[in-house]
């Protein structure tokens, strides 16, 4: 098949990245004495639906918050990074977030979004490279936390990494090193990773910002449930759980989790995992960082913090770091 002509990529490569078996991955974290399973797995057709609803509450602060740092001050990012650089995203999640950073940059010579599902990478590689035409395309489908050698299928010149949204709160403070570490491999020394990073702030905010008055959030959790019943013959009742979103001051993260509402037995793809009244399933860690914690810990990884940008309620950052 001929994706480039298809879609006007100007390239494609296929990594052909081990999709996580989704059946061992939630057997395995429901084996666990203390249950959990990854945030990956929210989001099938109707997790993603959900999310998206989230990113437009009013108590959901971080998506519109960073759109707006984006906004205001584009001229500075303009200042700040190079003309005609190679644009890489990790997770080519945000169609909006990357239209707001290309307009803040003027016009990138190429756009590499890195992606682990294929078919979510072709569709927003596609409309994107059919909007920027002068823009060069070259789709990536990978796991964004493995280093890609991008030398043969990217131009020369510049490279700018773009990881918004703060997803990178998704994981451990060691791995979320580690991911920096790669990102400064992928764009060389002289380039920039332009990141979303949701910062440390009043509880009671982060607390309804993960548990809105509308429950959104709870049905965004509570899926999880609905796919596992529907994908691995589960008989979770949906009902006999409920949505707990807490700020886990020690760990600096907010955490969510579901509550077994009673003592039951569950049943998944034939195995039988008992649940006591009040114990949790794991379902999510979102990690906060003050500013100075990030700065420190990007450094550390080469990455020099060159600017720091906030809102003016100081909710969410942006850091602009180049690789030293
Ligand atoms: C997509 C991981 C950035 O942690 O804020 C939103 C996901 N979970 N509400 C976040 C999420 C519940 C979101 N990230």
């Amino acid at each position: 098949m001929n994706i480039a002509a298809d879609t006007h990529l100007r390239g494609f490569l296929d990594l052909e990245p081990e999709l996580e078996d989704f059946r061992t991955a939630i057997l395995e974290g429901l084996a666990e004495p203390r249950k959990a399973t990854a945030a990956k797995f929210f989001y099938d057709e109707e997790g993603s639906r959900l999310f998206e609803r989230i990113c437009e509450l009013q108590e959901y602060y971080p998506t519109r918050t960073e759109c707006g740092i984006l906004r205001d001050h584009a001229a500075e990012l303009r200042r700040l990074l190079p003309e005609g650089a190679t644009v890489i995203e990790f997770g080519s999640g945000s169609a909006d977030k990357i239209r707001l950073f290309v307009q803040a940059l003027g016009r990138p010579q190429c756009y590499v979004p890195i992606d682990i599902s294929r078919d979510h990478l072709l569709d927003n590689a596609g409309a994107f490279a059919a909007e920027n035409p002068a823009i060069e395309v070259v789709a990536v489908c990978a796991d964004f936390t493995d280093p890609v050698r991008l030398d043969e299928v990217v131009p020369k010149g510049p490279r700018i990494g773009f990881f918004p949204g703060s997803t990178i709160g998704n994981l451990e403070r060691e791995e979320a090193a580690e991911f920096l570490r790669g990102a400064r491999r992928t764009v060389g020394q002289g380039g920039f990773l332009v990141i979303g990073v949701d910062l440390k702030k009043d509880p009671a905010i982060l607390e309804a910002a993960y548990d809105d008055a509308e429950g959104v959030t709870a049905a965004f959790n509570l899926n999880l449930l609905r796919r596992i019943n529907r994908e691995l013959d589960g008989d979770f009742e949906l009902n006999a759980f409920s949505h707990r979103a807490l700020w886990n001051d020690a760990e600096g993260r907010i955490e969510m989790h579901l509550v077994s509402e009673r003592d039951q037995a569950v049943a998944v793809a034939g195995r039988r995992f008992d649940f006591r009244e009040g114990e949790t399933l794991h379902t999510e860690n979102s990690h906060k960082y003050g500013l100075d914690e990030f700065r420190t810990m990007a450094e550390d990884a080469g990455l020099h913090a060159r600017r720091s940008l906030t809102d003016a309620n100081d909710l969410f950052s942006v850091h602009v770091l180049e690789a030293v």
